[in-house]
């Protein structure tokens, strides 16, 4: 593997003339970019509207009969404004960032979590061996690799009553040595149906809970990667992320009337995985400029840097698994812990000065944030919609 590794590297190192600035080394954590003033000015304007929003408001905002707190109550001692705790729903959130991202936010006490996973018994271990305290979190169900369960955890969520603050779209799977494609419940391919299918489902049937809190700063969060941004070097070890026509997405995926890969080729699981990030990226975008204007929600994709130690890397090859965490650690220096990385997140859940929408965030290696630039077709606006518009038939909403 260290010789296969190795065979990469002139190929990887060919550096596209695409994206004309060195986003390469911005996403490598090599630059840093401090934050401009208009982000923070930016999220003063949010504060106001969001306080303007709940102003306006008349009567109950959820349809359940169970009476939610004000964000702000205005009857803490001495007139303090204090905020109520904030509702963030995590996907994935058993292993690696999830899990990460969920303990961070715990601890601060400000935050209650729902870790939507598909396997409760490891989420309610992982919770306890990562020290969340029991009244921080609720396990609640939700297989993305099938739309049924989708719409079933959306329900569960909306009787539980909670507003929804923050939603987090971090879940997927990879399977670079698969041989054959494997599928969701409704015949998709299984990376492409589970981290952008399920999760495009998820957050269109969760944007109106989204816009009917009343919390300061609402967000709507999907985690991308470097390994979809083909401006970068990562993003240029083969197989290379591209969604082409689209002529495999609209025909369903299903290697019947179509190819299961979204631009009609041949399978490839580490191609589908990568061409999955590209579609959370431009999903953002695209609700980004369908969205945000009107509901004031901010939308954000990042890439958290290499998390090389987690349960992503299940389906590789024990011999990559043991050299990948030294490689990124001591070579490409893009390495990151979990717990690093779970810090990364949760700040772009929480953190005042993330406000601006539309942005997909990394880390420079003081682990300071910066606004990074995507590829062309990750920031294809024509794409965006097309996958938009094609995802919303093949989900059952158009
Ligand atoms: P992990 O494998 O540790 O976490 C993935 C999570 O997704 C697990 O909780 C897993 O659940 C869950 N999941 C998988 N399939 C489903 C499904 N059908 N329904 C519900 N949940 C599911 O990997 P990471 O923490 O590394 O990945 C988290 C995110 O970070 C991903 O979006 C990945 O693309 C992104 N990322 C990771 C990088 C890295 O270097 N690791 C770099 C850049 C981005 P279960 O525990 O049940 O398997
Ligand atoms: Mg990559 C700055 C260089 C850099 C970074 C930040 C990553 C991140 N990788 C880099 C470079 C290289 N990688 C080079 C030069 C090679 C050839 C030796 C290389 C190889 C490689 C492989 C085989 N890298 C990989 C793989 C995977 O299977 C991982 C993958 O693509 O998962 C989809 C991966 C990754 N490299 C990264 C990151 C973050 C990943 C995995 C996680 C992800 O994108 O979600």
């Amino acid at each position: 593997m260290a010789l296969q590794a190795a065979s990469l590297l002139p190929s990887a190192f060919a550096i596209p003339k695409e994206g004309k600035t060195s986003a390469a080394l911005k996403d490598s954590s090599l630059l840093g970019v401090s934050l401009s003033e208009h982000l923070k000015a930016d999220f003063s304007a949010s504060v106001l509207r969001s306080k303007r929003e709940f102003s306006q408001r008349i009567g109950p905002v959820r349809a359940q009969a169970v009476v939610t707190t004000p964000a702000v109550n205005q009857a803490a001692p001495e007139g303090k404004k204090t905020l109520r705790k904030g509702c963030v729903v995590i996907t994935g959130a058993s292993s690696g960032l999830g899990l990460a991202t969920a303990k961070a936010l715990a601890e601060t006490g400000k935050w209650h979590v729902i870790m939507a996973c598909r396997d409760f018994l490891k989420t309610e271990r992982a919770a306890k061996s990562a020290g969340i305290a029991k009244e921080n979190y609720t396990v609640l169900h939700l297989d993305l690799a099938s739309l049924d369960s989708v719409r079933q955890f959306v329900d569960n969520f909306k009787r539980s009553g909670r507003p929804l603050d923050v939603l987090v779209c971090n879940a997927a799977v990879y399977l670079p040595t698969a041989k054959e494609p494997t599928f969701t419940a409704e015949g998709f391919e299984l990376s492409v149906g589970t981290n952008h299918l399920g999760h495009f489902l998820l957050s269109r049937l969760l944007l109106d809970d989204l816009k009917q809190s009343d919390y300061p700063s609402k967000r709507l969060i999907i985690v991308g990667s470097i390994t979809g941004n083909t401006n970068t070097l990562a993003g240029n070890v083969p197989p290379k992320a591209n969604l082409g026509d689209l002529r495999g997405l609209a025909g369903g995926l299903n290697g019947l009337n179509s190819s299961v890969m979204i631009d009609g080729g041949d399978f490839d699981g580490a191609k589908a995985y990568k061409d999955s990030k590209v579609c959370n990226m431009l999903t953002m975008q695209e609700f980004h400029r369908r969205y945000h204007e009107d509901t004031g929600i901010t939308f954000a994709s990042l890439y958290p840097g290499c998390i090389a130690t987690t349960g992503l890397f299940r389906e590789h090859i024990p011999l990559f698994r043991a050299l990948f965490p030294p490689f990124q650690k001591y070579i490409t220096k893009g390495f990151v812990s979990e717990d690093e990385a779970g810090k990364r997140l949760a700040q772009v859940v929480t953190d005042p000065s993330l406000t601006k929408s539309g942005v997909y965030w990394s880390w420079n290696k003081d682990s300071a944030s910066f606004e990074n630039q995507l590829s062309q077709e990750a920031s294809d606006a024509e794409k965006a919609r097309k996958v938009w518009e094609v995802s919303e038939k093949l989900v059952g909403l158009a």
